[in-house]
């Protein structure tokens, strides 16, 4: 196990809003200007933040700016589950100090090459980034816009950062020409820089709203939202009955109340039997997050593989093992990989030998991000 000391995490709710607000106005700022073909010019002063009301021009239209903290994220690793996982870096900053606060995003290792990726609810054109970084700032060796459209990620020239104070934040300026819509940012870290955690605690996005441009272009609507979708067909290796206790019960929406051997939720056919649980979903999904509901005996799951919408090999979720789930209860699995296919499909295998009795199933949720159809 690892060891370093921690921090306590200050949980006096009521004043983070007010301390948040009193960062932003005081951190310090370093910035880098990207130009429209990917040049670079460099300002010696910083700019002054835009106000999310100020009319931006964009070619011979106004538009008016939007902010947004990020809604949903996910790294190539994380320091733990809880504290210090990805999702420490979505909404508005909440890390007071420069320091080692569970509050905000660290990978694993100290010194590891890793990368955070933000999603915004709202597409826009991109016209800055503000990346708040609140422990050795220094690690971040490029970063990545990723267009709506689930096209090419566009890496931005130049866009190290040049030496953030800390707690700092690195605000990237982008201007509007040619670059396309985007609800996503992809920051990439090469910690041995740093020689120590590179903790970042929030994301903004600062941009012209999305449906302004489509109304410009003209292009369909893609859902830029997660979709929550229950099971629509299933299979097993194994099953007590048919239609009681089939893989069929795992389909759709939960529909077993309590804790006991219900007949609506999956059963394998013997009660130490080692089994999978295979289920599939209508809409393919770039998966943010698996929930899976258990009746009886949890705690029997060994694995649960992604199961790609092209047919290629499943992908296995690393450490996805149920590390104990009441009864009844959800075991909820953040999906923590980067550049992921599009899934219809999720397989459980389980080894009911851990439990000597039947882990039943209930229902299983698939959540993500819609792939185009
Ligand atoms: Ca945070
Ligand atoms: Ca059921």
């Amino acid at each position: 196990m690892r060891e370093r000391p921690r921090t306590v995490r200050h949980s006096l709710l009521a004043v983070s809003a007010m301390l948040a607000l009193l960062i932003s106005a005081q951190l310090p700022q370093s910035s880098v200007v990207i130009g429209a073909q990917a040049t670079v010019t460099s300002t010696p002063t910083d700019p002054p933040l835009r106000d999310a009301t100020e009319p931006a021009t964009s070619g011979s239209r106004t538009d008016t700016l939007i902010r947004q903290w990020a809604s949903d994220a996910k790294a190539t690793s994380q320091y733990s589950a809880t504290d210090w996982n990805a999702k420490q870096a979505t909404g508005e900053p909440d890390t007071e100090t420069c320091g080692d606060n569970g509050t905000a995003w660290a990978s694993s290792s100290a010194i590891g090459l890793d990368s955070l990726t933000v999603y915004f609810d709202q597409g826009v054109t991109p016209t800055q980034i503000n990346i708040y970084q609140t422990y050795n700032p220094g690690a971040i060796t490029s970063v990545e816009l990723l267009p709506f459209d689930d096209s090419a990620a566009i890496k931005l020239p130049d866009s190290a950062d040049p030496g953030t104070d800390c707690p700092g934040v690195f605000t990237l300026n982008l201007t509007l020409d040619d670059i396309k819509p985007i609800t996503g940012v992809r920051i990439n870290l090469d910690q041995t820089r740093t020689n120590g955690w590179n903790e970042i605690d929030a994301v903004e996005l600062v941009g012209v709203p999305r449906n302004v441009m489509i109304v410009e272009t003209a292009t369909p609507t893609p859902d830029l939202r997660l979709l929550h979708q229950w099971a629509s067909d299933a299979e097993a290796t194994s099953q007590y009955g048919s239609p009681d206790w089939s893989a069929q019960q795992a389909v759709g929406e939960p529909d077993t109340e309590t804790c006991d051997d219900n007949r609506t939720a999956w059963a394998s056919a013997l009660p130490q039997g080692q089994d999978s649980l295979t289920v599939y979903y209508e809409r393919a999904v770039y998966p943010t997050q698996i929930n899976i509901y258990q009746t009886f005996n949890p705690g029997a799951i060994t694995s649960v593989k992604l199961l790609p919408a092209d047919g290629s090999a499943a992908i296995p979720i690393p450490d996805s093992a149920d590390p104990g789930t009441s009864c009844p209860g959800i075991f909820s699995l953040t999906v923590p990989l980067d550049d992921i296919k599009p899934i219809n499909g999720v397989r459980i295998t389980l080894d009911q030998t851990l439990t000597r009795s039947w882990n039943e199933i209930d229902a299983v949720e698939l959540v993500g991000r819609p792939a185009r159809q």
